[in-house]
């Protein structure tokens, strides 16, 4: 018997990232064993009975919902985590802080900056605990990335560029909306790869770099017209496929981010680089525990970039894995974030970032929209 506490999870969503987040629960017991937490999967709902009792099954929850209100008027689930398609997350997440749950929720943290507003205020007026599954922050290399950064070892920054690159969509036969595509219907996702791939990117820079205060952007839909999954109708794509923008940060660097799902051989490649007076690092999630840095105080025979490969016990997180020299992977970010989750309820500090820290790449993400709509520079304080 468990001298634990629990902390009863309530599941909403069984796709793609209700199995990231399940693993992250289940793994934390395992290898955060000094955690006073401990989750429980407590129940699992999707509107598909026979998809929620399949869910269950393979990653153990102890049973299944198919009405997410009914999964929240539960007085045995402490925790509600909405990993539905974006069009979900506000009104699920409103309802949740009501019924007083704590709320971890999958990224972006909605479909616009107004809906996110929403969920802020219902969050904080019910003073629920909360965390929003930006989930590359945790992984190692990053995190050293943010303590070499904060050490001030680059001293003043100059650049901040970052990518995340993909090319899953080139296809103009590929229908949009439904169950495996919702990503690619502007109803239900808000935006396309701004919301999508361009939140991670910025959630990271604002993390590592601080706040950006204004943008300027270019968007495109290259493919304008596919078939609806829904209405079987060749239907308007509304979604942005690219996306570029350029930004200034209040510490005065300035930043370029790209992102695309029509960058053919490209599958997830999300990079960053950052250029300081003293020193630059950038990582690669294509080798996750990896980071390159270089170090203008190194003697001038030797210097050159450093590739540091994160995987000492005294490099963030890898004490709690194997041994040093043996690499993690992407699920281990989910873990982690588990894992933090879990600390702050312990710390009673927030587990960042939170609806509020989110909502700061929301305003970006809406300025960057704004600005490529209106063809002009657009301030993100003025949100
Ligand atoms: C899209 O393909 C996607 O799955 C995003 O939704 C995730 O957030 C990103 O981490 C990987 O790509």
């Amino acid at each position: 018997m468990s001298t634990k506490k629990q902390l009863r999870i309530g599941l909403i969503g069984c796709g793609f990232m209700g199995r990231t987040h399940s693993n992250g629960y289940l793994r934390v017991k395992n290898f955060f064993p000094d955690l006073a937490y401990q989750p429980v999967l407590k129940a699992v709902c999707s509107r598909t009975e026979s998809k929620a009792r399949a869910f269950a099954e393979q990653w153990g929850y102890e049973s299944v919902e198919t009405d997410w209100k009914a999964l929240i008027a539960r007085n045995d689930i402490d925790a509600v985590d909405i990993c539905t398609p974006n069009d979900m997350h506000a009104e699920i997440a409103i309802a949740a802080a009501a019924a007083g749950k704590m709320i971890l929720c999958e990224k972006p943290l909605a479909r616009t900056l107004k809906e996110s507003e929403g969920m802020v205020d219902a969050i904080e007026k019910a003073g629920v605990a909360n965390t929003v599954w930006y989930n590359y922050r945790r992984l190692p290399a990053v995190t050293l990335a943010k303590q070499i950064i904060d050490s001030g070892k680059l001293g003043r920054i100059f650049h901040y560029r970052a990518n995340f690159l993909q090319d899953w969509t080139i296809n103009a036969d590929l229908p949009q909306g439904g169950a495996a595509l919702w990503r690619m219907d502007a109803d239900v996702a808000g935006s396309g790869v701004v919301g999508d791939l361009l939140s991670h990117c910025i959630d990271t820079a604002l993390w590592l770099n601080g706040s950006i205060t204004n943008v300027t952007a270019m968007t495109e839909t290259f493919v304008k017209e596919r078939m609806h999954q829904l209405t079987g109708k060749v239907e308007k794509v509304n979604i942005d496929d690219a996306c570029s923008f350029l930004c200034r940060f209040s510490n005065g660097s300035l930043g370029l981010f790209e992102s695309t799902r029509y960058a053919r051989g490209h599958k997830a490649l999300y990079t960053f680089e950052i250029n300081g007076e003293n020193a630059s690092i950038r990582w690669d999630l294509h080798d996750l525990n990896r980071l390159e840095y270089f170090d203008n105080a190194d003697d001038s025979t030797l210097r050159g970039w450093r590739s540091i490969h994160v995987t000492d016990g005294d490099q963030p997180y890898m004490d709690k894995w194997w041994v040093p020299g043996l690499g993690i992977g992407y699920e281990h970010s989910f873990v982690h974030q588990a894992a933090d989750f879990l600390k702050s309820l312990e710390t009673g500090a927030p587990c960042s970032p939170t609806f509020k820290e989110a909502l700061e790449t929301q305003k970006v993400c809406q300025a960057v929209l704004d600005s490529a709509a209106s063809g002009a520079w657009k301030d993100t304080e003025a949100l």
